[in-house]
């Protein structure tokens, strides 16, 4: 059976757009919070694959979304390459021990060696893969090497990036070296998340606009380019979508190539300008701003604007960055059921 998602990934025709919101499963379900609930911590529902399975089936019964996406997490890369990930009440993920020197480097878990701890992932895949109805794609996805490697220097998030941009301009090659072991996992990661099932994949480039425009090939889309390059080769049945969020000026300045099907855009990207540039190369996913699903109003306004500039053609409806922890369900509903309403071909 054909899978609606899938095929408009391709840019094949399908009854109308299909649609999905980044961070579709999670805390605005009061039945995923039941779930974390029992599972004890974020982490161990990520590491319970029967767990972890519910919570990603969750948005497609109650939400009606087309595809399902991995219920994982981006952070359990550096954690299986020996960080040591901690998620703490109130101030969210922590690496104790962030790297600072090469030797930090040398000492990370590389290779197979990291990829083939992710076990829990895979299974977890192919749980969902006995469970998903035939016609539902289920995601699966990574984090860029470089949203990545900002957590791993910073050891949290944060707002000024200032130990990562102190390596990029007075140590790059170091910054290199980490954006290298990452990307080389990656590869195998999303390669053994195929084997295990996943229809599709995506890099989530979250902190892609930490990067001045004029240098962001060479620090982040290079790597996700060569990681989407390593799977259309080996996969080309396997839709890549890229989300680097925040990188408008990098379109603008013509900064996008690479071989890979859709290209996510984000809510401060105006989707006329992204489908001048590359709507003909690239299926455009996005790009409703996330905040819009406060009011029922402002989402059906939103979402009829999109439809009227991409006109159910090389377009996936989502949100242009993930949905928020207060975002009344029933307005996540309508937003699914409002893309599905305009874009429906007769
Ligand atoms: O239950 C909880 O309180 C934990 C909240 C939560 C959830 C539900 C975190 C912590 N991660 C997730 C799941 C998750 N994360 C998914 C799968 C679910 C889905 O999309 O439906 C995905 C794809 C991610 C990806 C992720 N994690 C990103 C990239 C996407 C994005 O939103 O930009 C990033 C940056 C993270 C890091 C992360 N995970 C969690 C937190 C609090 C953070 C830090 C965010 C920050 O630094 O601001």
């Amino acid at each position: 059976m054909s899978k609606i998602f899938v095929d408009a990934c391709f840019r094949k025709e399908t009854p109308y757009t299909p649609v999905w919101m980044m961070r579709q499963a999670g805390r605005y379900l009061p039945e995923y919070m039941e779930v974390r609930g029992q599972a004890g911590s974020f982490l161990n529902l990520c590491h319970n694959p029967e767990k972890a399975c519910e919570v990603t089936i969750q948005p497609l019964d109650i939400v009606g979304v087309d595809a399902a996406i991995l219920f994982s997490d981006i952070l359990v890369i550096p954690d299986e390459m020996g960080m040591d990930l901690e998620f703490i009440k109130g101030q969210g993920p922590v690496f104790h021990d962030p790297i600072e020197t090469q030797e930090d480097v040398d000492r990370l878990i590389c290779g197979e060696e990291a990829a083939n701890k992710l076990t829990y992932v895979y299974e977890t895949i192919k749980l969902l893969k006995e469970k998903l109805p035939e016609d539902k794609a289920l995601i699966g996805f990574t984090g860029a090497p470089w949203t990545l490697a900002t957590y791993m220097i910073e050891g949290q998030g944060t707002k000024t990036y200032n130990l990562c941009k102190k390596m990029m301009y007075s140590n790059p090659e170091l910054l290199h070296n980490i954006l290298r072991k990452v990307t080389d996992i990656v590869k195998l990661y999303l390669e053994k998340q195929i084997q295990a099932g996943a229809d599709v994949v995506q890099i989530f480039d979250s902190w892609a606009a930490a990067i001045e425009p004029g240098r962001y090939d060479e620090f982040s889309w290079k790597y996700m380019v060569e990681i989407a390059e390593y799977i259309k080769e080996k996969y080309p049945h396997i839709p890549v979508i890229m989300f680097p969020k925040g990188i408008s000026a990098f379109i603008n300045m013509d900064g996008v190539y690479g071989n890979f099907d859709v290209l996510g855009i984000d809510w401060g990207t105006p989707m006329a300008m992204a489908k001048a540039k590359l709507g003909d190369k690239y299926v455009l996913q996005g790009n409703m701003e996330p905040c819009r699903l406060y009011s029922k109003e402002e989402t059906t306004k939103c979402v009829e604007k999109i439809q009227e500039t991409m006109q159910g053609e090389g377009h996936i409806f989502n949100l242009g960055h993930g949905i928020l922890p207060d975002v009344p369900v029933e307005n996540a509903i309508h937003f699914v059921k409002e893309c599905q309403r305009v874009s429906k071909k007769s």
